[in-house]
């Protein structure tokens, strides 16, 4: 895309060129009043408009050059049943796939109910068989494939524990973290209808030797709920672990005043949340929420510091952002029919990289596959241009 970007803008050049042939291109651009012709790469001296002088605060002024831009297409995946779409299954809320031995791993959040969800505002109805939400009464699977495009469902990795025990409810939204030759499952835990008092729920971890299990129960409530009046009261979503700076970096996401009494001052936040070990204690960054934008978390090593995709939610929402600390992220790009709770494949997201490299593709999903009593989500394959290494565009 950038390519043909290039190629579209090169043609516009061209046809621009010969109609004005007449019209001489001043030899020192630089020291002209007027904008150049040719895209300065740095700040001309010149009187600029806010949106010229904006162009300079991204990574490239030419959105074709920046790294952190990208356009994404999307493939159906092959193997997993869901039932003929009638609503009763739901697989959503993907990890990022990681490689190992020859297969790509990945874990999700997965319902299988007698009847679809029946909706966050009548949560006071759900059952212990009927759901209130899409992530309600689910347990977290996992499945393996060679291409990345068929997958073969391979059973569930960590399932509801007995009540009262944290996640009894549910167990959804996993990602994966590999430390030291072992691997961490982190997860939320809901001790009740999703929808009830709101999305509340902690994050729990359960780790394995292998990432076929078995898995052994880790830690409840890992990273500490913010007090009363806190952004991140009762609610800590989609925690994603990276390795920097030799810790464990763990974003995480409150939707604070997410249901049922107080939608209209809804908003997101996202944290960190640090440790010197996968199981904790985690201290959060005292500049907590770190962005303020974004639905889900999806987060990775760019060259040295962290880059991140924030959708949906938020005034920036649509955006690439970059930190160079990982705390202090500003927008790198503008971005479009984004990925929806996006997964990268990013081989250095556990190596304690100084240079991250990015990737070309991950796992997201689509909500809603099904409308009205089809309610239900399917994972999908995304494709894009976020890696350095990458030179071809994605798709033509
Ligand atoms: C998702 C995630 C979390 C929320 C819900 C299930 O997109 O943000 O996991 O709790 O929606």
């Amino acid at each position: 895309i950038k390519k043909i970007t290039l190629l579209f803008l090169g043609l516009s050049v061209m046809s621009c060129s010969q109609k004005e042939s007449k019209v001489e291109t001043p030899a020192k651009v630089e020291t002209s009043k007027v904008f150049p012709f040719k895209m300065p790469t740095e700040k001309p001296n010149i009187p600029l408009s806010a949106s010229s002088e904006r162009m300079f605060d991204y990574p490239t002024p030419r959105v074709q050059d920046n790294e952190l831009f990208s356009q994404f297409k999307y493939t159906r995946l092959k193997g997993f049943d869901y039932n003929n779409g009638d609503g009763t299954i739901s697989r959503r809320d993907p990890s990022r796939p990681i490689f190992v031995d020859g297969k790509y791993y990945v874990w999700y959040t997965k319902r299988n109910t007698i009847v679809p969800p029946i909706g966050w505002n009548r949560a006071a109805e759900a059952t212990d068989k009927i759901p209130s939400t899409d992530w309600d009464l689910c347990d977290i699977w996992y499945a393996t494939s060679e291409d990345g495009i068929t997958w073969e469902e391979q059973g569930v990795a960590v399932s509801r524990p007995e009540k009262p025990k944290s996640g009894w409810r549910s167990v959804a939204t996993p990602d994966i973290l590999v430390w030291k030759g072992k691997y961490y499952l982190y997860y939320q835990a809901f001790d009740e209808p999703s929808g009830l008092r709101g999305d509340l729920c902690p994050v729990s971890i359960s780790y394995a030797d292998s990432p076929n299990g078995p898995w052994t129960h880790g830690g409840d409530k890992v990273i500490p709920f913010g007090k009363e009046g806190e952004w991140d009261h009762k609610a800590t979503h989609d925690p994603q672990p990276l390795v920097h700076d030799g810790k464990i970096y763990v974003y995480y996401k409150a939707a604070y005043n997410k249901w049922p009494d107080n939608r209209t001052n809804y908003a997101v936040g996202h944290g960190l949340a640090i440790a010197e070990d996968p199981l904790g204690p985690y201290r959060k960054h005292a500049l907590n929420p770190v962005m303020q934008s974004g639905h889900e978390t999806t987060y990775w090593p760019y060259k040295g510091g962290i880059a991140t995709l924030a959708i949906k939610d938020g005034n920036e929402r649509e955006t690439i952002q970059y930190a160079e600390d990982g705390a202090n992220f500003k927008i790198a790009s503008s971005v479009s029919l984004t990925p929806t709770a996006a997964a990268p494949f990013t081989a250095d997201a556990f190596t304690d990289t100084n240079d991250g490299r990015g990737f070309t593709w991950g796992l997201s999903h689509f909500v809603n596959a099904g409308k009205g009593d089809k309610r239900h989500s399917i994972i999908a394959r995304f494709d894009c241009d976020l890696s350095l290494d990458y030179n071809e565009p994605a798709f033509k």
